[in-house]
């Protein structure tokens, strides 16, 4: 026993020896006249004066600290995405959500504990700041690998516009735009980039970490003459599974493993092509697909023959994506049904939505409301009309069915957790299992699905991390109109184990925000002040609508009994008439 216990203390004192602090010190910055892709210079925001901005690296078990300073004219937040922060909730960064953002010209800190493996990114989670830039890859290494590389490349593909995202913001929100159709980038990049190239030494074996940075793109990926062997989907460690394309919406991660090829007689192109089906408009100037050169041998030019396979691409998230560690579908506590929908509200503006109701944040951040409100944290209502709050017990299984009436696919993302694809299928989900194309021994776990246009999925997560965690379409546009909802999870596990830092109430404070209370900032149930008011416009008829119809049909009839008139009293024969001609037969 006390041998054991030796092991113990010593295997402990092993992982603290390994167990470090990384601390990054990032001035968020704007950078002008950045052209990634050689057509236009425009305004971006980096970080130190850098874009694009390197990656956060570190291993397992450490501490990372972010000791972020804004030095833009605009507030901002940061999200690692992905990471589950299970009891530093309010690490995440969604603005509104579980901070107030950071004001210009503040110091604020991010802190929290490295427990996941794999590829991640980290982004602005503050309006459409990412979109402009403020994205980097975050890529955590594991001492006990369980699969063998020689080395490790990160790949990133990203949409790119030549407007910032405020522009695009104001034409997409806008009464003028009723069918809700997005700006569409002018560009596709690799590694935000279009002169991107990678070299591979014979023999070797790669991994490459591929991550969708964009705001709006999925990207199809694939590379002349090489398969790929997929271990990782969204930091969960998959089989290794032989695929020749893959495809992956924004915020999805793949790492694949590539074996080159034993001679150096060819050099071959990797292919990243956007989802053009996804955009209303195909504009002239748009360059869907970006390449980037694969060199065994920079001294020659010889490329192997083209094996493009971009959007014909046989990929299937659900059938090619298995995890290593094996888990199988858990039968459902609470489910949630979600009817993902663009619908012009009565505003004027066209809004995604979940059943009808558009998502704006409230004025005080949901789980600083969580943690001021006492037993009222426990009702839905507290948390704001507009925030689309779904309360949680604490361990529950949560499945949430999402119908996708839009035409278009959605990826939907949610905060703290990996979730289980349990199902899918076409049309709407109506309760009939046998609709259904089950995933039930060992469904895929990301952190976040393509649900397909005109289609149904259905997942489910444990809610076993205590916090306020935002669920939400990745696709930046959609978010900003409204396309999210809030899991709160266990409040009363949160308000009686966790207290909230004071630089949270701090940062609340400088921003002239509102730290505490429901969503308005008052107390109790009076949300008076919280956004509300948002929704489907008024199915029938005011009084208003009543008044303006009856005007219409007396207008109508008037019209009507006039043309009889002239018909019946027919002026042009009357007169041929009494000039003695014959009636004309016009
Ligand atoms: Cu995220
Ligand atoms: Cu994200
Ligand atoms: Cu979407
Ligand atoms: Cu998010």
């Amino acid at each position: 026993m006390r041998a054991f216990s030796y092991i113990l203390l010593g295997l402990l004192a092993l992982t603290t020896i390994h167990a470090k602090r990384v601390v990054y010190d990032m001035n968020v910055t704007y950078i002008e006249n950045v052209n990634p892709d050689g057509l236009k210079a425009r305004r971006v925001i980096g970080i130190n004066n850098q874009w694009p901005i390197p990656p956060v690296v570190v291993d397992y078990g450490d501490t990372l600290v972010m000791n972020v300073h804004n030095s833009l004219d605009n507030p901002t937040t940061l999200h690692a995405h992905g990471q589950f922060q299970n009891g530093t909730n309010w690490m995440d960064g969604p603005s509104g959500v579980t901070q107030c953002p950071i004001p210009p010209n503040y110091d604020f800190t991010y802190e929290f504990n490295i427990t996941q493996n794999g590829t991640y990114w980290m982004h602005s989670h503050y309006g459409s700041q990412y979109m402009d830039g403020f994205r980097m890859p975050f890529i955590i290494n594991n001492p006990e690998e369980p699969y063998k590389y020689d080395e490790d490349v990160t790949i990133t593909l990203s949409d790119w516009y030549h407007d910032e995202s405020e522009v695009g913001l104001a034409t997409f929100l806008s009464v003028y735009n009723p069918t809700g159709a997005e700006p569409v980038p002018q560009s596709a990049l690799i590694n935000d980039n279009r002169n991107t190239s990678f070299e591979f030494v014979p023999g070797k074996t790669y991994r490459l970490r591929i991550i969708n940075m964009a705001s709006f793109a999925t990207f199809y990926f694939d590379i002349d003459g090489h398969d790929m062997d997929i271990i990782e989907c969204d930091g969960v460690y998959t089989e290794r599974t032989t695929v020749q394309s893959l495809f992956l919406t924004t915020a999805q991660r793949f790492s694949v493993l590539v074996t080159a090829k034993n001679s150096t007689g060819f050099n071959y192109y990797m292919h990243a092509d956007m989802d053009t089906v996804m955009f209303d408009t195909i504009p002239e100037d748009l360059n869907p697909n970006a390449t980037a050169p694969i060199y065994y041998d920079r001294k020659h030019n010889n490329f192997a023959p083209e094996r493009h396979i971009g959007m014909a691409s046989t990929f299937d998230e659900q059938v090619d994506v298995i995890p290593l560690e094996k888990e199988a579908a858990a039968p459902y506590d609470h489910q949630i049904n979600l009817t993902i929908d663009f619908q012009v509200t009565n505003d004027g503006i066209n809004r995604g939505m979940f059943n009808y109701i558009p998502f704006i944040a409230p004025k005080v951040p949901s789980l600083h409301t969580l943690f001021s409100t006492g037993e009222y944290a426990m009702s839905e209502e507290v948390y704001g009309p507009l925030s689309r709050a779904f309360v949680l017990k604490h361990n529950d299984m949560v499945e949430i069915v999402l119908n996708n009436l839009d035409a278009n696919n959605h990826p939907f993302h949610l905060h703290g957790h990996v979730f289980q694809m349990v199902g899918r299928g076409e049309g709407v989900y109506d309760g009939n299992t046998s609709n259904v194309e089950w995933f039930n021994d060992n469904p895929p776990r990301r952190d976040t699905l393509r649900v397909a246009d005109g289609g149904f999925s259905i997942i489910r997560f444990r809610a076993d991390n205590p916090g306020v965690w935002i669920f939400h379409c990745h696709i930046d546009w959609h978010l900003e109109s409204g396309l999210a909802a809030l899991m709160i999870e266990a409040p009363d596990v949160v308000q009686n184990t966790m207290k909230l830092p004071q630089a949270f109430m701090d940062v609340c404070e400088a921003g002239n925000n509102p730290a505490t209370g429901n969503a308005a900032g008052k107390e109790g149930l009076d949300l008076k002040g919280a956004p509300s008011g948002i929704g489907m416009p008024y199915d029938g008829f005011t009084a208003k609508g009543k008044g303006a119809m009856a005007a219409c049909i007396i207008c109508a009839l008037i019209g009507m009994a006039s043309i009889i008139w002239y018909a019946f009293n027919d002026p042009v024969n009357t007169a041929r008439e009494r000039m003695g001609r014959p009636p004309s037969r016009g």
